[in-house]
């Protein structure tokens, strides 16, 4: 099955070209999505992307956050009606490019295929207690809270098959970060598509500057019993 992989990127300069040959072998697509990095990301992708028939560049004004850099990625993936499955991707080599092929195959018997941290074989490298108490917090207080039985809601290691992601209303979604992960999940499982999980094991970046800030955990504290609301609501 032809697969896009969408790889959001912001200053990931010592990451991307690394990163684009470790999925040169894989049979898949690259969609780079730069926030116009200030470290020249963008620049490089567009290489890259002259250098590599695989590898394709979108470029938008300026850092907004995962969520929507994610909605114009798949966007522009499904305008191919050869994508059949859309995969998102760190582009720090906290996911292992050669499970790629792994989440790929699952997607013949699943919708939505995640790769988790949080089920039998998966497991997190070198956080610290304080990163894994928030990440395995926030996947338990999703869980409980929208009623669902998967392990890991906040990853970001996940292959959708294309009908899922024209099935959910991408307008609706406006998660940015962590939150974007439960939202986009949670939404595949309230419309009835089948959700498997796959261990993976997630390493922390060697190269690079985190993201992740308080606002994105906040986001997600609030934003999940407003999705289950909604969702009872009938609003989702
Ligand atoms: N285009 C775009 N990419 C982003 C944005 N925020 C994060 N990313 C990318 O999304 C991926 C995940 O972000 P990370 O910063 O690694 O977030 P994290 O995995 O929670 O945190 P660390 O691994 O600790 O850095 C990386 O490839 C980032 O470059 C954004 O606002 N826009
Ligand atoms: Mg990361």
């Amino acid at each position: 099955m032809t697969a896009v992989v969408c790889l959001p990127t912001y200053n990931e300069r010592e990451n991307l070209e690394r990163m684009v040959a470790a999925l040169a072998d894989k049979g898949v697509s690259v969609l780079v999505i730069d926030d116009n990095s200030p470290d020249g990301t963008g620049r490089l992708a567009d290489r890259l992307a002259a250098q590599n028939g695989h590898v394709r560049v979108l470029h938008r004004a300026r850092k907004e956050g995962l969520g929507p850099a994610y909605l114009a990625g798949f966007r522009r993936a499904l305008e191919d009606p050869e994508s059949q499955l859309v995969l998102e991707m760190d582009a720090d080599f906290s996911h292992d490019p050669d499970d790629v092929p792994r989440l790929i195959a699952a997607a013949q018997d699943a919708d939505l295929v995640l790769g988790s941290r949080y089920v039998a074989g998966g497991s997190i490298g070198s956080w610290g207690i304080v990163r894994r108490f928030v990440s395995a917090g926030g996947s338990w207080y999703a869980r409980v809270l929208l009623g669902v039985g998967v392990r890991d809601l906040t990853g970001g290691f996940k292959c959708f098959r294309r009908e899922v992601l024209e099935a959910l209303d991408l307008e609706a979604i406006d998660s940015r970060g962590y939150a974007f992960q439960i939202e986009t999940t949670y939404r595949a499982l309230r419309a009835g598509f089948r959700v498997a999980e796959i261990p993976i094991t997630f390493v922390d970046r060697e190269h690079g500057g985190s993201k992740m800030s308080p606002s994105i955990v906040l986001e997600a504290i609030w934003k999940v019993p407003l999705l289950r609301l909604r969702a009872l609501a009938g609003r989702l």
